[in-house]
């Protein structure tokens, strides 16, 4: 069986993220890293921050996504900042999350330096939060700065995990499908136009479903094998805040960014 490792707070000193590295395990679940309060009290805010466009009633995310920049850096820098305040609106009563995130790394990794990563000065996102309504699917895809992000600093890391703290879940569906196929270059032929790729790229390969999440969860992949997150079945919107993390093997350094 390929099933995701399960953790306790109190238990991660003992997380081996080598087994997500090398793809041992899907994925790292620590459960309850956020309190059900908190969660539901920045729920809150994420749904009265304005989307700034009057054709929509709510965003569907916020903060931009250095993958939907790939080509436009200036954009992304400007957006990153614009949204600063926006993000300290949502936090201004709870701890960031940011914060508590680096401080969970720490535990992990006592040798290294945890940073939000910038590039000649500019601070990069720090993440995105998520609002996936009814209907709504994250296709399959995988996120590699390293090939998609090549205009920037922070592509010549040598491995990146993805790091998702829920904040809502919806009734049903929302279930993140993790494969244990890591992406190839020339899987690229199966690459859709929008985004994301044909199930064939997956066909036989090992999956792992993760359906029973809470808010509060965090969950960490390793986001260079294939996933995806099914269809969005029930009227409460599912709620995550992502943010990615680099490690260098020659460098005791960990870098943010959204
Ligand atoms: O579970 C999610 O919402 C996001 C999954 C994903 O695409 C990622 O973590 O990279
Ligand atoms: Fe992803």
């Amino acid at each position: 069986m390929w099933t995701p490792l399960v953790v306790q707070k109190s238990d991660l000193d003992k997380v081996d993220y080598d087994s997500l590295i090398t793809g041992r395990i899907p994925a790292i679940i620590l459960k309850g890293f956020y309190d059900k309060k908190s969660c539901e009290s920045i729920v809150s805010k994420v749904m009265t921050t304005p989307s700034g466009d009057s054709q929509k009633k709510i965003l569907n995310h916020i903060g931009p996504f250095l993958m939907s920049y790939a080509t436009n850096k200036t954009e992304y820098f400007a957006q990153a900042e614009k949204t600063k305040k926006k993000f300290a609106k949502i936090f201004s009563e709870k701890e960031n999350p940011t914060k508590r995130i680096f401080n969970m790394l720490k535990m992990i990794f006592p040798e290294s330096k945890i940073k939000l990563a910038n590039e000649s000065g500019k601070k990069f996102s720090p993440f995105v939060i998520r609002i996936h309504e009814l209907g709504k699917s994250i296709p399959i895809h995988k996120d590699h700065v390293g090939y998609e992000g090549k205009e920037y600093s922070i592509s010549n890391i040598d491995y990146q995990l993805s790091c998702v703290l829920h904040l809502q879940e919806s009734e049903k569906g929302g279930n993140l499908i993790i494969y244990n196929k890591n992406w190839k270059k020339t899987d690229e032929k199966h690459r859709n136009i929008e985004f994301g790729y044909s199930a064939q790229v997956v066909n036989s390969e090992k999956s792992c479903r993760i359906s029973n999440l809470e808010s509060g969860d965090l969950v960490l992949i390793n986001p260079i094998q294939y996933h995806e997150v099914t269809t969005i079945q029930g009227p409460t919107p599912r709620i995550t805040l992502g943010m990615f993390l680099g490690f260098s093997n020659n460098d005791s350094k960990i870098i943010s960014w959204a």
